[in-house]
């Protein structure tokens, strides 16, 4: 037992509301906090107003059961878990502003010894910044009892509600005490290993472990344009050097998206420039691989017969529906605006309307993938939904293709050049 009865979550976004999903599920009353309305009303209402799989099943339980419920007003209560953005701003430094305005919203509340944590991804030395602030804002109180600690998330978008129960934790407390208090929470529903260590390597070890995935990313997509060059096809190249034991190289793709690993690793940098040249050097490669496929794009449409252009995908990766920050959408997107006389016709069956980044181009509709292959000369394929894997080597005969996600073996991304679909290289 914690002796924590309720718990107030501050956020309730991809995060927040998966956490105070299964704290509600787990017998803790919860309250959440958004200062979106949408998302308010959408969770009283026992639904989400985001895609990912059983979170619905979860907050509608929760609601029903009179243990979960939202408003855009903090609520007192024995725990606070700080579950808001920290984007980066123009200089790669983290914008602390949301748990600042995270913090200001719970320092009335407090009485002295509650738990306080934050979850979201944050630069070394953010929860002690947090409670230098909530002692500012609350001078009256003895702040040796405020119990403050950090516990960063580590679930993958689309199976959060698994991961939050399997995935071990970390769990940095300002004091030991902190983190033992902040562990028996997470005790109620996770249920791999916690481990606890003070507040300052939780902030490192979360940022350390999107950075060795981003650093891995940036080495795949260097062979791919290496391979390119050589005239080697990548996908297979990877999968030998892989047979070895020791050697577990992950995959190129159009770029790296999402909000975790493009943003953590500049914290990183931004906390030690000098020091931090290889993870620098990593985000650099990433951001660099969607000019890349723009202008291999480009290369393959100056040569096809017919000008219209498939582009396959649009969110960040695979089988989800997000489309911030994502790689495919960034090429479609300057594709589209560079070429406003070639027709592009795009895929993604993970929406219903194309985003309104596109709503001024007339160059752009929407279409399902086979209709989009087959009007086109030139097919790009950005992201491995499910739902390209059936597409057959026939449906691409006769036309310049590039799979930026291997999906389809039998192209050959690196010799886009001379492409022509090499049907049936594997059978
Ligand atoms: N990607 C590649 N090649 C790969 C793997 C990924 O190009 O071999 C690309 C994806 O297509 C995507 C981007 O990288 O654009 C990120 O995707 P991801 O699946 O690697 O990660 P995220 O951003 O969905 O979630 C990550 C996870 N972190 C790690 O795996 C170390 C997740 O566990 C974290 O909780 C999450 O970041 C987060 O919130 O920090």
């Amino acid at each position: 037992m914690t002796g924590i009865k309720e718990v107030s979550v501050i956020g309730l976004g991809y995060i927040g509301l998966p956490t105070a999903a299964i704290l509600a599920a787990n017998g803790i009353r919860v309250h959440g906090v958004d200062v979106n309305e949408r998302n308010v009303v959408a969770v009283n209402n026992g639904e989400v107003p985001f895609v990912e799989p059983e979170l619905g099943d979860f907050v509608a339980r929760g609601v029903q059961a009179g243990m979960l419920s939202a408003s855009l007003e903090n609520k007192a209560a024995d725990a606070y878990i700080l579950a808001v953005p920290t984007p980066f701003n123009d200089d790669y430094s983290a914008d602390l502003s949301y748990i600042e305005a995270a913090a200001d919203g719970i320092a009335p509340l407090l009485t002295g010894d509650e738990l306080v944590i934050l979850e979201s991804t944050s630069p070394p030395g953010t929860t002690e910044h947090l409670t230098r602030h909530l002692a500012a804002a609350r001078p009256d109180l003895d702040m040796d009892q405020l119990l403050v600690a950090h516990c960063p998330e580590r679930v993958l978008p689309g199976y959060v509600m698994k991961e939050l129960v399997t995935n071990d934790r970390i769990v940095g407390g300002m004091t030991p005490r902190a983190a033992e208090l902040a562990k028996k929470l997470y005790e109620t529903f996770c249920k791999a290993e916690i481990l606890t260590t003070d507040a300052i390597t939780a902030e490192m070890s979360k940022l350390v472990e999107n950075s060795y995935r981003d650093v891995n990313i940036a080495f795949a997509n260097e062979l791919s344009t290496i391979s390119d060059k050589l005239g080697i096809n990548v996908w297979e190249l990877i999968e030998l050097a892989n047979h070895h034991p020791r050697v577990n190289i992950l995959q190129p793709g159009p770029g790296v998206g999402g909000h975790c690993i493009a943003v953590d690793p500049w914290f990183i940098v931004a906390a030690a420039p000098d020091e931090a040249q290889l993870i620098r050097q990593a985000r650099v490669t990433n951001d660099a691989k969607p000019h890349w496929v723009i202008t291999k794009t480009e290369l393959l449409m100056s040569k096809a017969d017919n000008p219209v252009v498939a582009l396959l995908g649009l969110a960040f990766k695979k089988n989800i529906d997000d489309l911030r920050e994502s790689p495919a959408l960034q090429i479609a997107l300057a594709l589209a605006k560079k070429n406003p006389s070639t027709r592009f016709v795009i895929s993604e069956p993970n929406v219903e309307v194309l985003p309104t980044t596109f709503a001024a181009m007339e160059n752009v509709e929407l279409a399902d993938p086979a209709d989009a292959i087959e009007q086109a000369g030139t097919v790009v394929l950005l992201v491995d939904h499910d739902e390209y894997a059936d597409i057959q080597p026939g449906q691409l005969e006769g036309k310049q293709v590039i799979d930026t996600r291997g999906q389809w073996r039998f192209c050959d991304q690196g010799t886009i050049e001379e492409h022509e679909v090499m049907e049936n290289i594997h059978a």
